[in-house]
């Protein structure tokens, strides 16, 4: 079996690296469970770590109802970030790099003390250093973007990039800031980080959780990405992307072909 999985974690990681995409592995394998999948997930990571890209956090997914309705699959998921996913604020994303990427607003924190396991709210708040508005470029390996909830954990959760935005303190507060996503000027998704579980610090206290349950902690300097508050938008090259967030500033980038 973890040969299997193993193939999986392969075909995940020549499938981002050419930007191909590739059949859901529930197709050939309907059986395929959460576990296994985070199973390969990290063996996918591995691959990437072993190519010298480093760890710098995770990444929440499907933490409110416009992405669950959106991707048809309603389950907290978490998955890794590295160090070659971060993107330069204000730069250039090369479309041409992924295979279908789309971008959605998010809210990150920045992790002040070790945090793992069944946290209350205002503990996870008092592991957080500071809090910055972002923006998460997700980029399904899968076929049409099309997937089930094991695919898509094995596909590290679809991240593939993040810009973060400048950094407010952990005081600030996050739970219902207004949104307002532009492309070429035209709002194209508008919304409130309330949208994420009631109050991203929520989705730090799933991190929290679900992290520990595989034996991970969130530690300091690791970013948490909360999780889109609206929909995503899929990127066309042209395109100008800046989104507002209401208090915490703003976050933008061009796209090139
Ligand atoms: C799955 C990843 C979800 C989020 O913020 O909800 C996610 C996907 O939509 O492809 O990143
Ligand atoms: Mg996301």
């Amino acid at each position: 079996m973890s040969a299997a999985l193993a193939a999986f974690a392969d075909k995940l990681d020549d499938a981002a690296r050419n930007a191909t995409a590739t059949p859901q592995l529930t197709e050939t394998y309907p059986d395929f469970s959460a576990a296994e999948a985070y199973a390969v997930q990290l063996m996918l990571l591995q691959r990437r770590w072993a190519r010298g890209e480093r760890r710098v956090g995770y990444k929440m997914g499907l933490t409110s109802r416009a992405k669950m309705v959106q991707v048809g699959v309603s389950e907290v998921i978490w998955g890794r970030l590295t160090d070659a996913m971060r993107q330069d604020e204000g730069g250039v994303l090369k479309r041409g790099k992924f295979v279908h990427p789309r971008v959605e607003p998010e809210i990150a924190y920045i992790i002040g003390k070790p945090l793992a396991g069944e946290v209350s709210a205002a503990e996870a708040l008092q592991a957080v250093e500071a809090v910055a508005p972002a923006l998460e470029i997700i980029d399904s390996r899968y076929q049409n973007f099309k997937f089930a909830l094991p695919d898509v954990i094995a596909d590290n959760s679809s991240s593939s990039g993040f810009y973060v935005g400048p950094w407010a303190p952990r005081s600030t507060d996050v739970s219902n800031l207004g949104i307002v996503m532009e492309v070429n000027g035209r709002p194209v998704q508008i919304g409130s980080s309330a949208a994420i579980l009631g109050n991203p610090i929520r989705s730090l206290v799933s991190a929290a959780r679900l992290v520990g349950r595989a034996g991970e902690s969130l530690m300091p300097g690791d970013i948490v990405l909360a999780g889109g508050a609206t929909a995503a938008h899929a990127l066309t090259p042209g395109e100008h992307i800046q989104t507002h967030f209401q208090t915490l500033g703003r976050v933008s980038f061009n796209v090139e072909a």
